[in-house]
């Protein structure tokens, strides 16, 4: 057994306040200060311990050690996840429900994912022709809104699409908010819900014609463990769990667009069109970018792990932009290359901008490689199906912004298509 050691501590009443000033980096900045993968401090009145790095991932993902209900606080349940949806499950629950999401992950689905989204960017490529400029992150929100509904199976209409588009997006937008931005979140996710809720009612009773190959129809007749149907209010969070994160794709969209003009001498590897070239630039692009900043748990029961002890319920963080960022894990960590993906060992516990572990039975992100396959056909859209110039504009991003974008959004004038 490891010698008993105690985790470093930073001390005073409350941090968050810090938290939301240092952002993306504040676990990394204690990493660094403390020269350690662990530290404890207090965040929202409590007591939590911050893991970052490859060792620090893999403890985060063993079940036996962790557990997420109660882990997610109420207000970004309230914005971003829902309630009653499968990232607050644990145990045989949460594996039966991940296997409905795992279930309409296949490779058919992931292909049709694709083309849904080479035809909206064409389809959208082509008004902007008409325009003098568009933003992009703007724009990728509507273009996702349309491939999610329709490869989910929900009905939309043209003239829906802008306001569905914004509501998604105020849901991932307001997680870490504050003032009247968490309230829009809040207010966009409840009405949201009771778009899907009558939607799962209506397929519930035969009133709309879906495909029983689509998400809706899955979801909407899925049966929990005890073969019961799943109450319409959880469906109907658990389609948003498909919509909104598809939507959320254009945050890494607007930063894929930064990377093709920032690192101009890696974007040209993928004109040749090359899906490996393709794959790496995204892979770096989801690696390098702030997205998703942490994750949350809570112990399961007392244990020790390398000498450290760990009490019942303390709030847990794994660092996710900072174990892709860590200098043990990745050599110059700090600089844009793609090519470090043509050899990389596929670990997953170092690369982990949506989570880490094991899809089935832990909880990391369902929808990584439809978010993989999206990023490919829109960074070969950009690049290999249009041209378009980027006038003079604020590119800085923030560390402190949750989610951060080039402040810009990305605005591209006089696009063509080719
Ligand atoms: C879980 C990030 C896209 C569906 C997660 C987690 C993260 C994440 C960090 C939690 C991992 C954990 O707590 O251990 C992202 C990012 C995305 C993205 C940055 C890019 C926009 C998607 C897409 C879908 C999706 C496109 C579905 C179409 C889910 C679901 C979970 C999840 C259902 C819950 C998994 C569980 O609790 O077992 N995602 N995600 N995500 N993601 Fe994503
Ligand atoms: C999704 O919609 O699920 C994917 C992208 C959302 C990014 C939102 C970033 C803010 C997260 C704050 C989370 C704290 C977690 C405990």
């Amino acid at each position: 057994m490891a010698e008993k050691r105690a985790i470093p501590v930073e001390e005073g009443l409350d941090h968050s306040i810090k938290l939301l000033g240092e952002g993306y980096q504040f676990i990394l900045n204690r990493r660094k200060s403390f020269e350690s993968n662990i530290f404890e401090t207090r965040l929202l009145a409590q007591k939590a311990i911050c893991l970052t790095g490859k060792e620090g991932a893999q403890l985060f993902y063993d079940n036996d050690k962790f557990k997420r209900e109660g882990a997610a606080p109420g207000r970004v349940q309230k914005t971003l996840f829902g309630v009653g949806g499968v990232q607050g499950l644990d145990g045989e629950a949460h594996h039966h429900r991940k296997g409905m999401f795992m279930s309409i992950m296949s490779k058919e689905a992931r292909a049709e994912v694709s083309k849904l989204t080479y035809q909206y960017w064409d389809r959208a490529a082509a008004e902007w022709e008409q325009k003098d400029s568009v933003i992009l992150y703007e724009e990728a929100k509507k273009i996702l809104t349309q491939v999610a509904c329709d490869w989910v199976g929900v009905p939309l209409k043209e003239d829906e699409v802008e306001e569905r588009a914004e509501q998604l997006g105020d849901m991932f937008e307001s997680a870490a908010a504050v003032g009247p931005k968490h309230w829009k979140g809040r207010r966009s996710r409840t009405n949201a819900e009771e778009w899907m809720e009558e939607l799962v009612e209506m397929v519930r009773r035969e009133d709309v014609k879906v495909s029983k190959e689509k998400a809706l129809y899955t979801f909407s007749m899925h049966r929990d463990l005890k073969g019961n149907l799943l109450e319409a209010d959880v469906v109907a969070v658990e389609l948003l769990n498909l919509l909104r994160p598809t939507v959320a794709i254009s945050v890494y969209i607007a930063f894929t667009g930064l990377a093709v003009h920032q690192h101009a001498d890696k974007a040209e590897a993928v004109t040749s069109g090359d899906p490996d070239k393709l794959r790496n630039f995204v892979q770096e692009v989801r690696r390098f970018y702030p997205f998703f900043p942490f994750t949350a748990a809570l112990v399961k029961e007392d244990f020790e792990w390398n000498g450290y002890l760990f009490e019942k319920d303390t709030l847990t963080l794994l660092d996710l932009y900072g174990t892709c960022h860590h200098p043990e894990e990745w050599e110059n960590p700090d600089l844009f290359q793609p090519e470090r993906f043509e050899t990389w060992d596929g670990s997953p516990f170092d690369f982990i901008p949506q989570g880490g572990g094991e899809f089935d039975i832990g909880h990391r992100c369902a929808g990584e490689w439809i978010t993989v396959d999206i990023m490919q056909a829109s960074l070969d859209y950009l690049v290999n199906k249009m041209m378009y110039d980027l006038p003079e504009q604020d590119l800085t991003f923030s560390f402190t912004q949750i989610p951060s974008l080039p402040e810009s959004k990305i605005v591209m004038s006089d696009v063509k298509r080719v």
